[in-house]
């Protein structure tokens, strides 16, 4: 989603910021710019192309500076086009420009100021809501930008991170943020901001997490830092060791491909050699939380949130605790009854997810303070936010779609279980012991599905050309299902849903036809013999059934039923393996009709807007 890096240096800090949006340029955007102060003007490029071409341009048009700002773009307000793209300027009847801003976020009362400014004089060039904000600024201006920009966001409702600089000021960038994440980076008479620390990485390691409501000066030699309520405040600095390494592609088309293929290494990282369950894998103290709490809420947006609903059942059969499991969004707006004894969980591949951490915030405002996040980014706000956590090691993931944050946080979850049944006493050795032989094993078990991809791919070519598709599941396979579909949607752009297959019956039935695949998930469980006769219903109806079968359902390959034998059944872990023959199904579908694999349309990385 939206980056965004500044500078203020004593040398040009061009190739820093676009440096700084490349790091950033995986998360998904739609246009970019940068602006810098140069000769005493500022003077910008932006571009709806990639931050390469906006580099050429930069080059081409000479622009160097040694204090400046930059912005990686995913449209809320205003289409993706070059005047809607940041930096905005803003200069009232000065003649030329005077301030230069970019923001990460929302604001709500754009409106109201835009209309207030509008009667002020200004005109307005975009459709942002964040142009208003520059506008805002330069007409608070009265010679100190640090005090301009503290009485602006006095006046903004929403979120934002913002990154602000001034002709009139050449040494100082400033930077607030309120909901949306933001970082100073501290160097040797040069300071950064960046909207995440990796993208400083390589610039500096030394990094202050802001915090709500902050607003920091940056000048050469010093920042400083004031809270909502403009005193002065110290924010630890913390050295981070981002790892940036450059994905390499290797032997895979898209990055998709090859994070589905490094599945087996990212569990086994996520399990770190773990030698016996114990609280303590979640942080200090998780033992008293455990044994103190009731019931699990878990938040959570996306994948992330089937992750969660595949937990549910985990948890609620293997460790007896109830689990509600609730889309974030959702959650934050809805009249809830909290308990100071629930356990609230929040799941977050980036853990910046806008609406999981409000959701987080929300439920603490409850009372509820026992909070842990499963998250694949040790310095993220989640982590920082809550209480416990378990760092997921699936590694940077690149694709938009997701598929190894899915599995490690499946395996975190399920080490959870075990964690929440052995302290609620209802996991006895023996079965703790079989449990971890399973998750010890599943690095293998997962390669052994990955050999299925000849098979998948030629099952993908068929469904190349098809517009509609079904995916069935049962109990906690079912979360499952809606991952496939999700993936499915998300990727070739082919409408995809999801159902309990006992309820096919109850309507969706209607949709079936001889043009309908309908994926099916059947691992030989307690619900095998159900799920066949839904499977029959599909059947009599003309549909056409792909099943993705364990060695032992004697489902058979016949006419108007496909089936890819899974190599072994995997008992309560049966969800993780299941999932990876989805994410090849989907991958190799959205090859066969040529989408944008990595980057599919509309969609970015890390959601940070709401
Ligand atoms: N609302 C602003 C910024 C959007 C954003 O933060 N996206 O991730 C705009 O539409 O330009």
């Amino acid at each position: 989603m939206c980056g965004i890096v500044g500078a203020v240096a004593q040398r040009d800090i061009t190739p820093i910021l676009l440096e700084g949006l490349k790091r950033l340029e995986y998360r998904g955007y739609d246009s970019c710019g940068v602006a810098v102060h140069a000769d005493g003007a500022l003077k910008r490029a932006r571009s709806t192309e990639r931050v390469a071409q906006l580099q050429e341009q930069v080059a081409k048009e000479h622009i160097a500076g040694f204090t400046g700002i930059a912005h990686t773009r995913w449209a809320t307000h205003g289409a993706p086009a070059t005047h809607n793209a940041h930096p905005h300027f803003s200069g009232h009847g000065k003649g030329s420009a005077r301030i230069a801003l970019v923001h990460n976020g929302i604001i709500e009362n754009h409106d109201e100021l835009r209309a207030e400014l509008q009667a002020a004089g200004y005109a307005f060039e975009s459709q942002t809501d964040t142009e208003v904000i520059a506008h805002l600024v330069d007409h608070l201006y009265n010679g100190d930008l640090f005090e301009a920009v503290q009485q602006a966001t006095r006046r903004l409702e929403g979120a934002y991170a913002i990154a602000v600089f001034c002709r009139d000021e050449p040494h100082r960038v400033v930077g607030a943020r309120q909901g949306s994440p933001l970082v100073v980076g501290l160097g040797k008479s040069e300071n950064f901001l960046a909207s995440d620390a990796l993208a400083l990485a390589g610039t500096t390691d030394q990094i202050i997490y802001l915090e709500d409501g902050d607003v920091v000066d940056l000048q050469l030699a010093r920042i400083w830092v004031v809270d909502h309520a403009g005193r002065p405040v110290e924010r630890p600095v913390h050295t981070v060791h981002v790892h940036t390494g450059a994905a390499e592609l290797g032997p895979y088309r898209h990055y998709m491909q090859k994070e589905i293929f490094e599945q087996p290494r990212a569990v086994a990282d996520t399990l770190q050699d773990i030698e016996s369950i114990t609280p303590e894998l979640f942080g200090d103290g998780a033992y008293r939380v455990f044994k103190e709490i009731d019931n699990v809420l878990i938040l959570a947006c996306g994948t992330s949130y089937y992750a969660g609903l595949t937990a549910r059942y985990w948890i609620e059969s293997l460790a007896k605790v109830p689990v509600n499991v609730e889309i974030a969004s959702e959650y934050r707006y809805r009249d809830t009854v909290p308990s100071p004894t629930t356990l609230v969980v929040t799941i977050s591949q980036s853990g910046e997810t806008a609406d999981t951490l409000a959701a987080l915030k929300h439920a603490r405002s409850l009372g509820m303070e026992h909070t842990l996040t499963i998250c694949n980014v040790a310095t993220s706000a989640m982590v920082r936010e809550c209480k416990l956590s378990y760092i997921t090691r699936a590694g940077v993931e690149i694709g938009v779609a997701s598929t190894k944050a899915f599995t490690t946080q499946l395996t975190a979850l399920f080490l959870l279980t075990l964690a929440l049944a052995q302290t609620k006493g209802v996991l006895s050795p023996a079965r703790e012991e079989e449990m971890l032989k399973s998750l010890r094993h599943l690095p293998v078990a997962i390669a052994a599905v990955l050999a299925l991809e000849p098979q998948i791919m030629a099952w993908a070519d068929r469904f190349a050309s098809k517009e509609n598709a079904l995916f069935l599941g049962r109990g906690m396979h079912y979360p499952i299902a809606l991952e496939g579909a999700l993936k499915l949607k998300e990727i070739s752009y082919i409408h995809a849903e999801a159902y309990p297959a006992g309820e096919l019956k109850h309507g969706p039935l209607a949709l079936v036809t001889d043009a309908m695949p309908v994926v099916t998930i059947a691992p030989r469980d307690e619900l095998l013999e159900k799920l066949k006769s839904n499977m029959q219903e599909v059947h009599a109806r003309g549909g056409e059934l792909y099943v993705f079968a364990d060695a032992d359902t004697k489902i058979m390959n016949s006419d108007g039923i496909h089936v890819i034998r899974m190599p072994e059944n995997y008992g309560k872990l049966s969800p993780i393996l299941h999932t990876i023959p989805l994410q090849l199904l989907a991958y190799h579908t959205a090859c066969a009709r040529g989408t944008d694999v990595d980057k599919p349309r509309n969609l970015a990385k890390s959601v940070t807007v709401e």
